[in-house]
């Protein structure tokens, strides 16, 4: 059997060097004009007009750069370059196309564009790698439309999930089944790629998405690992009446015990150390009319910790306090995701530091808030993240802001640790 190679060239000079950096730029540019708001931030829902538009673009790039394009039964984009090998497992790369509702113009997107510029850049090397390498642009990372976030790589890493996932509706009934097979009417014939192929290893570039790197002046972030979460839905049911006439003392009043709810879970999450991170993030009323007392409330609840044993704690206690608080009203708990703290290390988590440790950039060990499809696919092979500082530390916002430089330091790490794991 042939051993990898590489050209002599490449023992000399890193590929990364051939990282363009306004190249990746423009890039984020055009993206950005899809969804974009009035304000430069970006609104592509999953699997709406702009996200699948998204999709069209990442093709058609791809096909430029002389690279292979393929869609999964949810709608996943996958962009690959072959190897020498391509009879063995991919190293797979990317992150999501979808942003939140007013949301920034690098959360996500990056990695999948990080990944492409990767891809040119070995290209321009000249490098033969051993093993193919593929970009993944994930469908519904967010859940902001479709209520279950990291959809996309969950579908891949579970493809028994895959049928239920696609049954959930969107607040205007729409099923993400329906606008999978839209996004498959709109690409036209596109080559279709199976779920739940196991990678040789998975790499995840994105913007830090809070303030640690631009406060230490570090470009590069090493990812360590990524706490876990609890969401859950509360739906409390009380009693719609006339506001003028129904003593107060007979009302089920269901805003009333959501805020009596919501207090005792503020207690419950308190916690001096600033560790855990707890969130009311969508709150709806009805009939929401000024002068009816409320029937009905439903809202969410983002919880997320470290500590896998701290989120069954503080995360089981949640359906006692509810329904002692929501009294005279009827409240129901339903728990929409979970995902347990991830630690990275092995094979991916070691390319990624090696390739910091190569570059020039000054770089960190980093653990991340946020949530990533890398917490799917770290369930099926060695995996790794690699952060580039966003401008004070904000996201999920239109004001989120990256710099070119830092971006193509990112690319540049990606594109190193990606050439290590492609030639083993
Ligand atoms: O909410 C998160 O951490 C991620 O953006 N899904
Ligand atoms: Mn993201
Ligand atoms: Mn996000």
């Amino acid at each position: 059997m042939d051993s990898p190679t590489i050209p002599a060239q490449a023992a000399t000079v890193r590929p990364s060097s051939f990282v363009d950096a306004d190249r990746l730029w423009q890039r984020h540019v055009a993206m950005a004009k899809l969804g974009g708001t009035a304000v430069g931030g970006v609104t592509r829902l999953a699997l709406s007009t702009e996200d699948i538009e998204a999709r069209a673009l990442l093709r058609d790039w791809a096909w430029e750069s002389g690279f292979e394009f393929a869609m999964d039964d949810i709608a996943n984009v996958y962009i690959r370059r072959p190897g020498r090998r391509n009879d063995l497992p991919p190293v797979m790369t990317g992150s999501h196309i979808d942003s939140q509702p007013k949301g920034g113009r690098f959360d996500g997107i990056y990695g999948v564009l990080a990944g492409l510029e990767a891809l040119q850049a070995i290209d321009a090397a000249g490098i033969e790698t051993w093993r193919p390498i593929e970009i993944v642009g994930w469908t519904n990372e967010e859940g902001a439309r479709f209520e279950h976030s990291l959809m996309g790589s969950k579908a891949y890493a579970f493809p028994d999930r895959l049928e239920s996932l696609l049954d959930i509706k969107d607040r205007d009934g729409i099923s993400v089944r329906d606008e999978v097979l839209r996004a498959r009417q709109t690409l036209g014939p596109t080559p279709r790629r199976a779920l739940g192929v196991v990678p040789d290893a998975y790499l995840e570039a994105h913007i830090e998405q809070g303030p640690i790197l631009e406060a230490r002046g570090k470009r590069v972030g090493v990812v360590t690992g990524i706490q876990g979460w609890r969401r859950f839905v509360v739906r409390i049911e009380g009693e719609a009446a006339h506001a003028g006439t129904a003593p107060q003392a007979s009302r089920k009043d269901a805003l009333m015990a959501a805020n009596r709810v919501i207090g005792a879970l503020s207690h419950l999450m308190a916690d001096p150390d600033d560790i855990v991170r707890f969130t009311v993030g969508r709150f709806n009323v009805l009939p929401n009319s000024l002068a009816v007392v409320p029937s009905q409330v439903e809202f969410t609840i983002d919880f997320r910790h470290p500590d896998e044993r701290a989120l069954v704690e503080r995360g089981d206690a949640i359906a006692g306090l509810l329904h002692e608080h929501a009294q005279p009203c009827v409240a129901t708990l339903t728990e929409i995701s979970r995902e347990t703290p991830i630690r990275f290390d092995g094979d991916a988590f070691a390319a990624v530091r090696d390739a910091a440790r190569g570059l020039d950039h000054p770089f960190m060990e980093i653990y991340s808030g946020a949530g990533h499809d890398a917490q799917n696919m770290f369930k099926l092979c060695s995996t790794g993240m690699i952060f580039v500082p966003c401008e004070r530390g904000i996201s999920h916002n239109e004001a989120e802001n990256a710099s070119p430089a830092d971006l193509a330091a990112g690319a540049q790490v990606l594109c190193d640790a990606l050439v290590t794991l492609a030639g083993r």
